[in-house]
């Protein structure tokens, strides 16, 4: 297990689509442990693989609040297989765009399909904060930041702050 460093924007690899995990379940077990333990750390709600820089479609997410009582969530392959219409909208976060935040619109309520690390299928319906952390998860799986939902002058704003940051070398 170990803690890996976070993937900054204004890194190209967030914009990759990552691949499927397939079949081979063994290889994620080491992925998904140091994903939650990444993820503990930071801290944060939801980590998707390739934050850490792995371009799998790999999701840990745990939205208790009380680090005493921890309850992971691990989704492999996950898809969104209905949205609700109604709407609801949060300030979103994203350890990849640190201490930024954004109010975006999403499907209030999801249905996900997924496999688990025994390769099972399951599905779930999801509300609340896991609706939104879900879905901002699966953005990342396709390359898509929560900034990527605001008006481009907030996108524009944000994408040359981190740009210029990274160019100092410096944390935007
Ligand atoms: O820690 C996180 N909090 C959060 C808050 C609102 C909506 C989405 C999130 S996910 C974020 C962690 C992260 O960047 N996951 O990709
Ligand atoms: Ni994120």
């Amino acid at each position: 297990m170990s803690i890996r460093p976070l993937v900054i924007l204004p890194d190209s690899r967030l914009r990759l689509v990552s691949e499927p995990v397939g079949v081979v379940i063994t290889e994620i077990r080491g992925l998904v442990s140091d994903m939650l333990e990444t993820m503990y750390d930071a801290p944060g709600v939801g980590l998707a693989a390739i934050q850490i820089g792995v371009p799998k479609r790999v999701v840990t997410i745990d939205t208790s609040k009380d680090e005493n009582a921890r309850q992971p969530q691990i989704f492999l392959d996950p898809e969104v297989v209905w949205s609700s219409e109604e709407k609801r909208v949060y300030d979103e976060g994203c350890l990849s765009i640190p201490e930024y935040y954004g109010e975006v619109e999403r499907p209030e309520r999801v249905r996900v399909r997924f496999r688990d690390l025994d390769d099972k299928e399951q599905e779930i319906e999801a509300d609340g904060l896991l609706a939104t952390c879900i879905q901002h998860e699966i953005d990342h799986l396709n390359g898509i930041l929560f900034i990527d939902h605001l008006s481009k002058l907030k996108r524009d704003r944000v994408t040359k702050k981190f740009a210029k940051a990274a160019k100092r070398g410096e944390a935007a």
